[in-house]
């Protein structure tokens, strides 16, 4: 494949036009924070730039941090303009935000160790030494917090507890969960009478998208609604959990959680420390604990109810993550990649969509549901490169660096017809698709 050189020098100036000073709004208007996973992404994409500027991106994630080590997923863009937001949040009625920052009171997928790793390694070696003591400590610490906070029986797997936490806002399983079990009684009310469309003159997200390309109104408002029942409960998660509120082991997320352990073992051989005796116990747990996320029947992995034990059997792009995690077993990798070569499933002409196209749930234009992205084709290209399928990355890669040429920088794409939809100019797009033309697989 020719590298397509238009596309590196658009995405480069997608980057800078997002660049906000120390940090890379996700896209202008729509996303005007800084997001944890999309600094991440756009972290490893600067990092063959300018290493230094992924630096900055990083460094700015980390000043978010709570003193407890959560990593939040929002850290607001300070103008006056935000009030709302940050106003939605009040994070600084946890005792554990941080001074003078205001953020969310929730995670996302921990990617930073990966990302930290990949920046070092575009250093001289004694400036990487140095870039991995500065951040090292904060990164133990914010897989020390999801072990603690979010592993409370300490099985190995950590618990999600709002749908914005994956990620994958309104991916199917997560949507079948809410839909069944935490609906309040005030949103069925409004489901039941139909009257959820007058929740769109609310919306700031659906005057610029179509609505068919974002989550419901019903979704939208149990969203809202189980993001204000953490906040009463002071995102305090005893008290979030004494209540019974939404706890899912989410397999992507802890798909990523592995992959990111092993980066930060990885961090912390190169700098001679050792990792808290405790967390490595809880990394080697996950490890067998994942296992436990396979269900024999359909050759799949899925979330699981933490309170059950009950898988939640409908497959989604989370479901394919365990070949990114590393150290599955043979034969379950092999069944995933049965399934992205599958054109009755996955594979589809601008692959990968979120939703496998036999799935009841599938719609190609809708957010998590359906349209391709590129984080997940990134995060499945290095899962196939760790698991012996190295043409198929060859090919993977290619037809996203095709399908971005295309159209441009979208933040996703109808996985039928290559169609771009949600926001232009998307800056984790743009950060991929400049990795993945500088790093051709060999
Ligand atoms: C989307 O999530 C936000 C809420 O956090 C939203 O729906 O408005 C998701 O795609 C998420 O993965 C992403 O980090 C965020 C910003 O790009 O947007």
């Amino acid at each position: 494949m020719e590298t397509p050189t238009n596309l590196l020098d658009e995405a480069t100036n997608v980057l800078k036009e997002n660049n906000r000073g120390s940090y890379t709004v996700p896209a202008d208007q729509l996303y005007p924070h800084q997001w944890l996973w999309d600094s991440c992404f756009i972290a490893i994409g600067l990092s063959n730039l300018d290493p230094e500027k992924a630096k900055i991106e990083i460094t700015s994630l980390l000043a978010g941090q709570w003193h407890n080590g959560m990593l939040p997923n929002i850290i607001f863009n300070k103008d006056l303009r935000y009030a709302a937001d940050r106003n939605a949040w009040r994070s600084w009625i946890n005792p554990y935000s941080p001074n003078n920052i205001e953020t969310s009171g929730i995670t996302q997928p921990p990617m930073i160790a990966e990302a930290v790793l990949r920046i070092g390694e575009k250093l001289t070696k004694a400036k990487q030494i140095e870039w991995y003591k500065q951040v090292f400590s904060k990164i133990v610490k914010y897989h020390q917090w999801l072990y603690t906070e979010r592993d409370p029986h300490q099985e190995g797997l950590v618990i999600l507890i709002h749908p914005w936490e994956v990620g994958m806002d309104n991916t199917p399983p997560w949507m079948r969960e809410l839909n069944d079990h935490q609906l309040a009684y005030w949103i069925r009310i409004i489901k039941q009478s139909h009257l959820d469309n007058v929740i769109s003159l609310f919306r700031r997200d659906t005057h610029s998208i179509n609505i068919n390309q974002r989550f419901g109104n019903i979704e939208a408002l149990a969203m809202y609604d189980i993001q204000r029942r953490l906040r009463r409960k002071s995102y305090d998660i005893n008290r979030i959990l004494d209540h019974s509120m939404f706890a899912i082991e989410d397999v992507g997320f802890n798909s990523i959680l592995m992959r990111n352990n092993d980066c930060l073992i990885e961090i912390a051989n190169k700098i001679n420390k050792d990792l808290p005796k405790k967390l490595i116990e809880s990394i080697e747990k996950t490890k067998v604990s994942f296992n436990e996320l396979w269900d024999e029947e359909t050759s799949n992995y899925y979330s699981r109810d933490f309170i059950t034990h009950r898988l939640i059997k409908i497959p989604s792009a989370g479901s394919l993550l365990g070949l990114y995690a590393g150290n599955i077993p043979r034969d379950r990798a092999q069944k995933i990649i049965y399934q992205l070569n599958d054109p009755n499933s996955y594979n589809l002409a601008y692959p990968v969509p979120s939703t496998p196209i036999n799935s009841n749930w599938y719609r190609a234009d809708n957010y998590w549901q359906g349209p391709s992205w590129v984080n997940i084709n990134w995060l499945l290209i290095e899962g196939m490169k760790r698991n012996s399928a190295v043409e198929m990355a060859q090919i993977l890669r290619n037809k996203t660096l095709n399908m971005i040429s295309a159209k441009g920088c979208y933040e996703y794409f109808n996985p039928e017809n290559g169609q771009g939809l949600g926001v232009f100019n998307f800056s984790w797009t743009a950060a991929l698709a400049i990795d993945l033309i500088l790093n051709p697989i060999a």
